[in-house]
């Protein structure tokens, strides 16, 4: 029904539903299941609040009648910028249950992100938190309704809390269900598509790897609409298997590690940043963190010797995940070798799981060499919503996504991430499209030229630096003033660059191209 969507071949979705990995359930079919399995146990957790399955199962069909009361119905996409509350599950399972298409986007996002993704979905709603961390998204949205025109109604949580309850059936398993946000390598964030029946299997399948069950009970640290956080096999994982989901308003251990004493919290999720901090505030904490079992760590390349310091420090297991919104994920398994564990990112969920790893000719590369990442299989979309032009380079003629990751593969099949192709910078796991910010940067008077690239960080991992080449007869720029215009424009914090460095000339590559190589290593430069 949604043409934006670029379907698998006929042949391969028969394969994927003989195999058993797309079952033909919707979301709401699912949550009513749950409902009737878990009933009475309480399903998440924010604060002092509860609900049970039976309550969520109730509240998604309330919130499903507020919004159709607003007049959203099925197909429209409404633009959800929630941070880490309860609220969040209900008004996602709502807008699945209505077939409405949530775009998730984080609490982090701004003008132009908010702007760009309303307008290019078409955004009929916007639900924001209000007021949160003393930044007002009201008036984000009034900064929003004019850059999308499309947007009728901006609603919060409490907005929506009493709908008569809908429980529309209309919805079919291969529909889109929702549009998640790319980490993006070009001018402007790409959106993902993913359905029902490729979602619920990577979401079924992962809480198998991981071993959930009704006793576990999950600390939600990072982002909760992130991909990793929401799927892998986060909130959704945890509710398939009857478990406990734990909100929790931030991720620093003053506020994670009374939580996780508190509703003993049995495993969580964070980017290598974080769990650095985690294990050096642990290590000095007399918090009980005795409960936590699983630390899943992934978004960026964890370091082998953090990796070695989970199990002594957090007396808990590590597990490492290296996933992408637009699908494949890879998970250290419970079993694997602690040397496997440690040292490499996991291996693909399932068996479909295509893997291949090439040339910069697409030719593969010989075993255990490192090369490009191309998948494709059940749970990876074949094109990007509304982007026919990006989707010719992103993905091969037979229907492979190219990752942009450089990876090595293991005999046991597990992959070791060795870099990245792709010109984005991974600051600690949140991604940035270099190409965005030095589009923003060049909307400057005074700027000529501008490349932005990761330079190296011991806590992030990696920083953003921006090189600038100033118009001959411009005034004099700061680092202050260009970073205080980036963030003039409405973009997300942590994309305003971290550093900032005039140039007179960017290093070229042999044909005359800007060599982001050499500027990483800050080659070439005058
Ligand atoms: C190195 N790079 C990694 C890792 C992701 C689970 C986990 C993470 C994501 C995610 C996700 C990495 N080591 N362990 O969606 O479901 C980098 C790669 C990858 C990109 C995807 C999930 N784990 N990466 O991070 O869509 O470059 O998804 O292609 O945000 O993050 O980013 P994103």
């Amino acid at each position: 029904m949604l043409t934006d969507f670029t379907p698998w071949p006929d042949a391969t979705a028969q394969r994927y539903r003989a195999a058993g990995y797309w079952q033909g359930e919707t979301f709401s079919g699912w949550l009513h299941g749950l409902a009737a399995r878990f009933g009475e146990r309480v399903a998440v957790v924010d604060g002092a609040r509860r609900w049970s399955y039976a309550a969520l199962n109730e509240a998604a069909s309330r919130t499903a009648g507020a919004f159709e009361d607003l007049g959203v119905s099925r197909g429209d996409r409404v633009v959800v910028q929630l941070p880490n509350i309860g609220e969040f599950l209900p008004i996602v399972l709502g807008l699945f249950r209505l077939g409405a298409l949530p775009v998730f986007t984080l609490p982090s996002h701004r003008r132009a992100e908010i702007g760009h993704i309303a307008a290019a979905t078409d955004a009929v709603a916007y639900v924001h938190p209000g007021v949160w961390e003393r930044f007002d998204h009201h008036r984000l949205a009034d900064e929003v309704r004019p850059l999308a025109p499309s947007l009728r109604h901006v609603v919060t949580p409490a907005d929506l809390a009493d709908g008569k309850p809908f429980d529309g059936t209309d919805v079919s398993a291969g529909d889109v269900a929702f549009l998640q946000l790319s980490g993006g390598s070009t001018g402007l964030p790409k959106l993902i598509p993913r359905t029902h029946d490729d979602y619920l299997y990577s979401i079924r399948a992962s809480a198998e790897i991981c071993r959930l069950s009704s006793d576990t009970v999950y600390l939600v640290a990072l982002p909760i609409a992130h991909n990793f956080t929401m799927s892998s096999p986060g909130v959704l994982g945890v509710l398939h298997a009857g478990g406990r989901v734990v909100t929790c308003p931030a991720p620093s251990p003053a506020v994670a590690f009374p939580l996780i004493a508190a509703e003993r919290v049995t495993m969580t999720a964070l980017v290598p940043p974080l769990a650095m901090v985690w294990l050096d505030s642990a290590a000095s904490s007399d918090a009980d963190l005795s409960s936590l079992q699983l630390l899943q760590v992934g978004g960026a390349r964890l370091s082998d010797e953090a990796a070695a310091r989970v199990e002594p420090v957090l007396g808990c297991a590590l597990q490492q995940v290296f996933g992408m919104a637009e699908g494949l994920v890879n998970y250290t398994r419970p079993d694997d070798p602690p040397a496997l564990v440690v040292g490499t990112q996991g291996r693909p969920i399932s068996p479909d799981d295509e893997i291949r790893i090439v040339d910069a000719s697409d030719r593969e590369v010989p075993a255990g060499e490192v090369g490009h990442l191309l998948t494709r299989g059940p749970y990876t979309i074949r094109g990007y919503y509304r982007a026919p032009e990006h989707n010719a380079v992103a993905f091969t003629a037979d229907g492979f996504y190219r990752t942009g990751d450089l990876v090595r593969q293991l005999p046991s099949g597990h992959l070791v991430v060795e870099g990245r192709a792709k010109d984005q910078i991974n600051r600690g796991g949140e991604k940035i499209a270099a190409e965005e910010v030095e589009n923003q940067l060049l909307a400057h008077p005074a700027v000529l030229d501008a490349s932005v690239v990761a330079v190296p960080d011991p806590v992030l991992g990696e920083r953003t630096c921006a090189y600038l080449i100033l118009r001959p007869a411009a005034p004099s720029l700061t680092a202050g003033q260009v970073r205080a215009f980036v963030r003039s424009r409405g973009l997300a914090a942590y994309k305003i660059p971290d550093r900032v460095e005039f140039v007179d000339a960017f290093p070229q590559t042999a044909v005359g191209k800007i060599s982001k190589a050499r500027l990483r290593r800050r080659e070439g430069l005058s």
